[in-house]
């Protein structure tokens, strides 16, 4: 469940993770499927076809949180996976094509500041030099792989070929609130927002509380105050734009230092990706500005995470039957949170089934669905799934 008790944070290669997979393993085992643990770390369970050198329709999503997280983000993807197919084996049915529930070892990247470690390697799309990079205790990604028990050299190997894959489904809970709005308890996803990430350093002056002078101060900490008020203001004026800081690290970190240093992370996001490019060019000009006219200097390291995705219009068409068959009006609109589904599109054919959430809420411990929409999701799967059986 989690490291800090009565909370929900389960971090990449933890034992929090280990116990989550010890769980969701032997609910794979009792719905008949093969399980393994690819060289990374994700956990998949297959449920064989009825013919041999059948392709595969892979359902999944995250199975590691953000700090303090709720309890359907992620997880909720999987278990609905495995509710299908656990039916499917209860009815001893066997299909033409074989299913794939993947539960992604890292796609939060809370403990790495990575990103999509999990659903990069099977879309080959997996960066090596991401194995380098370390936790909070110095732990480097290619360690912590290793000793959850996985293959950091043969990640290469593990990508998965085009031609052996039907898809990939994603369900997700919404993270807003339009289901909400519309009073329907599921929908589509037809884009995925862009992400871009920066991790910004002001460096000023150390010093004496009591002695140094305003007129003397080079505060970092004050310098970075300003840039997050410039990024609330700037993304409050550019429609679509959503930008958020949320790490902050101050040093030396004493009530009676005047801040040295104030590093700071930024998230932005937009459905189109010129408009959050040059949003990103913006706010590093303007970091730029507010360094130099404090006398501060400014370390700027910036990645783009995943490009804006449009959705497979097949897979969506699909959906939509199914949930017209399953008795609610099909819905499609934009996601602003990333899903694997972004990642796994560069490979196969992707789409995301968004489930409602009370209030829009997400990374948050109040984050809710009810049982009657976690329901309609199955029937809806089932049907997606029956009809691409044929
Ligand atoms: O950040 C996101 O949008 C996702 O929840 N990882
Ligand atoms: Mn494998
Ligand atoms: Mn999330
Ligand atoms: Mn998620």
């Amino acid at each position: 469940m989690s490291e800090e008790e009565g909370r929900l944070t389960r971090r990449s290669f933890t034992p929090a993770m280990r116990s989550a997979y010890d769980l969701v393993t032997g609910w794979m085992r009792a719905a008949g499927m093969v399980i393994h643990e690819d060289c990374i770390g994700n956990l998949v369970g297959t449920y064989t076809a009825n013919r041999s050198a059948a392709r595969t329709l892979i359902i999944g999503s995250h199975l590691d949180t953000v700090r303090d997280a709720g309890i359907f983000d992620g997880i909720l993807g999987v278990m609905i996976g495995l509710a299908v197919v656990e039916r499917l084996h209860q009815a001893k049915r066997r299909l033409p094509f074989a299913i794939e529930v993947v539960g992604f070892i890292d796609q939060e990247g809370l403990r790495f500041g990575s990103s999509f470690l999990g659903s990069r390697v099977l879309a080959g799309s997996f960066d090596p030099a991401a194995l380098l990079l370390r936790d909070d205790q110095g732990v480097s990604v290619a360690d912590a792989v290793r000793e959850f028990g996985g293959h950091p050299d043969l990640i290469v190997q593990e990508a998965r070929r085009a031609q052996t894959l039907l898809g990939y489904l994603e369900v997700h809970i919404e993270q807003g609130s339009q289901l909400e709005r519309m009073n329907l308890p599921v929908g589509v996803a037809n884009t995925i927002a862009g992400i871009s990430r920066a991790t910004l350093t002001f460096m000023g002056v150390t010093g004496h509380a009591g002695t140094m002078t305003m007129d003397q101060r080079h505060d970092a900490l004050c310098g970075a105050s300003e840039f997050v008020g410039a990024v609330e203001a700037y993304a409050r004026e550019i429609p679509g734009l959503v930008a958020t800081v949320g790490e902050l690290c101050v040093a030396p970190g004493a009530r009676n230092v005047v801040p040295g240093t104030a590093t700071l992370s930024l998230d932005l996001r937009h459905q189109d990706d010129q408009a959050r490019l040059s949003a990103l060019a913006h706010l590093h000009w303007r970091a730029g500005a507010i360094a130099s006219e404090r006398g501060l200097s400014l370390r700027w390291d910036e990645a783009q995470v995943q490009a804006g995705t449009t959705m497979a219009p097949e897979l969506r068409n699909r959906l939509a039957t199914a949930i017209g068959a399953a008795g609610h009006t099909p819905v499609e609109f934009p996601s602003g949170a990333c899903h694997d589904a972004s990642v796994m599109s560069g490979i196969t054919d992707s789409a995301v089934l968004f489930v409602r959430c009370k209030g829009g809420i997400s990374h948050n411990p109040a984050e809710s669905v009810t049982l009657e929409d976690v329901a309609a999701a199955i029937e809806v799967v089932e049907r997606f799934i029956n009809e691409l059986a044929g």
